[in-house]
C-alpha cells in the first residue's frame, strides 16, 4: 500500500522518487496513478514541441521564469516542467542562452524539473509522460510545462495530454519546411518562428501561414479521436481559435509577453467554448476504450481453446480466409466452447 500523501502534500524526494516508480512502470507506481488521479485534473498542461534545437529548452526556460516572476507582480504559480526524450539535456538553452534565467530556476522551490529519456517503445513514452504529468497534476503545480522533439505519433499523443501546444519552428532548417509535418501543425495551437534573429524569417513565417491555410482551423485534436458530443453544450456558431504565428528569440526574451498573452488567449478560448471540458472528456473516453479492449480481448483470449488462435493466424497467413472472417471464426469458437 503506498501512501500518496506525502505527495499531496508537496514533499519533493516523495515526489522524485514516486517518478521513478511510474517511469519504470512498476505495481507501486500504477497502485499510486490510481490513487492520484483522483486528486488532479486542475493544472494548466502546456505542450512544446517542435524539431531538434529549435530552442524549445530556451523557450521553456523564458515561458518559467514569467510564471515565477509575473510582470504584473501577481502570484508566482508552481510550475513543473517534463522534458520527454531531449537530444540535449535540459539546459541546453543556458548553453549560449539566458543562463541568468536559467539558473534563476534551478534554485527554485516553486519549480519541478524532470528529464525523461526513452525506453524501449514511443508508445510507452507517452503512457509514462502521461503518468507524469499526473503526478505533477496531483502534487499541485498550477501549470506544467511538457516538451518533446519531432513529429512522431509519440508527440501527437502527448499534445493529445496538454490543452494548449505551441509548436516551434527556427529559420533556416533546411528551408524546405516539409520537415514540418502537416500532423504536426493539426496540433499546433500557437506556432513559434524561435529565433526571429537569425535570416530566412520571413521565408520560414510565409511557409508556414500557408501550411496552415491548408489545413482545416478548429478543433483537430478533438475530431482526431473520432469522438463528438453535439448535445454537450456545443454550439453552433462557436468561435473557431485560429493558430497565431508569432516570431521569438528565446536568447534575449523577445516576444515572450506576446506569446504568454497567446497562451493565456487560448485557455480562454477554451473555456469560453467548452472545449477545455470536452478535451479532457474525450480524452478520458479514448483511455477508458483502450482499457476496456484491453481487459476484453486478454479475457477472451484466456477462454480460446488452445492452439485456435495460432491455427487460425496460419490458415490466415495461407490466405485461406480473410482478417474479418477469421476474427469472427475466432469469436465464435469462443461463444461456442
Ligand atoms: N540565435 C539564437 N539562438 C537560440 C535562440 N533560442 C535558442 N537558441 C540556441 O539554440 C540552441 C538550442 O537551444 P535549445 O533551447 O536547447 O533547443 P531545443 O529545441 O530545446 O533542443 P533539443 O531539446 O535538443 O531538441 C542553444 O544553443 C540556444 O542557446 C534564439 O532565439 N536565437
Ligand atoms: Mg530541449
Amino acid at each position: 500500500m503506498i501512501d500518496i500523501q506525502p505527495v499531496l502534500n508537496g514533499d519533493r524526494l516523495a515526489l522524485s522518487r514516486l517518478l521513478s516508480q511510474i517511469e519504470n512502470d512498476t505495481e507501486i507506481g500504477q497502485e499510486a496513478l490510481a490513487k492520484l488521479f483522483l486528486h488532479g485534473g486542475k493544472a494548466q498542461l502546456i505542450g512544446i514541441t517542435g524539431a531538434p534545437g529549435t530552442g524549445k529548452s530556451s523557450l521553456v526556460n523564458q515561458i518559467a521564469y514569467h510564471y515565477r516572476h509575473p510582470a504584473d507582480g501577481g502570484q508566482p504559480m508552481r510550475l513543473a516542467i517534463v522534458a520527454v526524450d531531449p537530444s540535449s539535456p535540459f539546459s541546453g538553452g543556458a548553453v549560449l542562452g539566458d543562463r541568468i534565467r536559467m539558473n534563476a530556476l534551478i534554485g527554485d522551490a516553486g519549480v519541478f524539473i524532470r528529464s525523461m529519456a526513452s525506453r524501449g517503445s514511443l508508445g510507452g513514452l507517452a503512457k509514462t509522460t502521461a503518468g507524469v504529468v499526473q503526478a505533477f497534476d496531483a502534487a499541485g503545480f498550477d501549470v506544467i510545462l511538457i516538451e518533446t522533439v519531432g513529429a512522431g505519433q509519440a508527440e501527437v499523443d502527448i499534445a493529445r495530454l496538454a490543452h494548449t501546444t505551441i509548436v516551434v519552428e527556427a529559420p533556416g532548417l533546411g528551408d524546405d519546411i516539409q520537415a514540418i509535418k502537416a500532423g504536426i501543425l493539426e496540433i499546433a495551437d500557437i506556432l513559434v518562428v524561435n529565433k526571429a534573429d537569425r535570416p530566412g524569417l520571413e521565408q520560414t513565417e510565409r511557409a508556414l501561414k500557408n501550411m496552415l491555410q491548408l489545413a482545416h482551423p478548429g478543433r483537430r485534436v478533438f475530431q482526431n479521436l473520432g469522438y463528438s458530443e453535439k448535445e454537450n453544450g456545443s454550439q453552433e456558431n462557436e468561435p473557431i481559435w485560429l493558430p497565431p504565428i508569432l516570431r521569438t528569440i528565446a536568447t534575449d526574451a523577445t516576444g515572450i509577453p506576446e506569446l504568454l498573452s497567446s497562451i493565456s488567449a487560448h485557455r480562454h478560448h477554451l473555456e469560453k467554448t467548452g472545449d477545455l471540458a470536452r478535451r479532457d472528456r474525450a480524452r478520458l473516453a479514448s483511455e477508458l476504450d483502450i482499457m476496456i479492449e484491453s481487459a476484453l480481448i486478454t479475457r477472451w483470449r484466456n477462454r480460446l481453446p488452445d492452439g485456435a488462435y495460432r491455427t487460425m493466424l496460419n490458415r490466415l497467413v495461407a490466405r485461406k480466409l480473410s482478417p474479418h472472417q477469421a476474427a469472427q471464426e475466432l469469436i465464435r469458437t469462443e461463444v461456442q466452447s
